[in-house]
């Protein structure tokens, strides 16, 4: 019933004419072009090792069948980076999913206006070594990363209308390091799922910064209402370069459903050829795909982007980095950061890599997810953990459920 479905909704699909567009320039164009550099280096000339040794190799088998493989480094300017990601479903093939993954900013703009801080450029060296309390269930790799799995709930539970039912637990793989930046403890965590979905995020925990403001700036904080906690954005970027089954032949497209205040929605599909920006939108979403890789229905793998539910920082002339949810560039090895890039030959931030609008011919997608803190006296130290991210799930990778 699942595969019939799914034709049928393909045909549908085609039959409505399905519009595909390419995505508009961006509507900023900065005279500035990164100085330096091949644009668009090809990903086989620098292909990372296919490999790794103990402990950097990660190697785990969900009780469900589902694998998932991967090489993880704690690099000074991204902390944590997770290479070669790769999926094996029960009884599938495996499949690389990402070159890379790592956190690419964590913005911190107070509401007053000051201070602004950029947390990443040298996260690498604020690792925290973690005991093994601080790795629940799992191995700690060379004191500061943590490897476990953790129950994520239903996998699904279905009644068969007659009283019996079939349910299944799902787990998901967790790796995870924990950074000291100033007051704050990140957390910064990637989940793997047994159903092929990877969950990014980010926990803030630690302590608040104690900067003190004016009532419109802040909360009060402490007996009475003498001290004013000034809120704040944490607004995380992540970089996820993706590789699915290789470099070649992804491709990016968003997906829109037009029709607010009537009753029918019709899908919009658009292809992003060129580097741009994109900013969420009720029901859009994004989604990496190969049509070089087919399930057994015959429908082209890919990785999709949602929940990705954010604060939507706006900020200043000269953050522009922040004014987009998401952002396509082709793929720079020196492009490692959305703001602050310390690397020469590229530009400083991620507004500037998409500028120039290059061709898409290696997609590295760059997600912003902000969460605007509005302290509160339970934030009393040490502070709750509050968590943002969003998720990557399959489409059509596997033709069934995968459990
Ligand atoms: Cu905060």
């Amino acid at each position: 019933m699942t595969v019939f479905l799914r034709l049928t909704l393909s045909s549908a699909m085609l039959a409505a004419g399905l519009t595909t567009a390419t995505a508009p320039a961006p509507a900023v164009v900065p005279a500035v072009v990164p100085a330096g550099g091949a644009p668009g280096s090809a990903h086989a000339a620098q292909a990372a090792p296919a490999t790794c040794n103990p402990p950097y190799r990660i190697d785990k088998t969900l009780p469900n069948g589902a694998r998932w493989r991967m090489c993880w480094e704690m690099r000074t300017i991204e902390g944590l980076t997770l290479t070669n990601v790769t999926y094996t479903p029960e009884g599938g093939e495996a499949l690389r999913v990402l070159r890379s993954t790592a956190l690419a900013q964590i913005h911190v703009p107070y509401d007053s206006g000051e201070p602004r801080f950029h947390d990443i450029g040298t996260i690498g060296d604020d690792a925290i070594a973690l005991k093994a309390a601080d790795c629940p269930g799992g191995e700690r790799r060379d004191q500061y990363v943590c490897v476990t799995t953790r129950p994520r709930g239903h996998g699904y539970l279905k009644s068969d209308g007659e009283g019996v039912t079939s349910s299944v637990q799902g787990t998901d793989l967790v790796v995870f390091a924990a950074f000291q930046l100033g007051w704050y403890t990140y957390l910064v965590e990637w989940a793997f799922g047994d159903d092929g979905a990877i969950t990014p995020r980010v926990g803030a925990t630690g302590s608040l910064s104690g900067f003190t403001t004016t009532p419109q700036h802040g909360w009060p904080i402490g007996v009475g209402a003498t001290k004013f906690e000034e809120s704040h954005s944490h607004n995380i970027f992540w970089r996820l370069d993706f590789d699915i089954d290789g470099a070649d032949g992804d491709v990016v497209e968003q997906y829109d459903f037009t029709g607010s205040g009537t009753a029918k929605r019709r899908l919009t599909r658009t292809v992003f050829t060129e580097e741009t920006k994109a900013v969420n939108s009720r029901m859009r979403w994004w989604r990496v795909v190969d049509s070089g890789v087919r399930n057994a229905d015959r429908h082209p793998a890919s990785w999709e982007i949602n929940n990705l539910a954010s604060a939507e920082y706006r900020g200043p002339a000269d953050e522009a980095f922040t004014r987009a949810d998401l952002y396509v560039t082709n793929y720079r090895a020196c492009e490692r950061l959305a703001s602050t890039n310390p690397v020469a030959g590229c530009g400083k931030s991620v507004d500037r890599y998409v500028a120039d609008a290059q061709r898409l011919t290696d997609p590295v997608l760059w997600v912003h997810v902000g969460f605007h803190h509005v302290a509160r006296d339970e934030d009393a130290d040490p502070m709750p953990t509050h968590w943002q991210g969003f998720r990557v799930t399959p489409r059509d990778v596997t033709a069934e459920n995968p459990h």
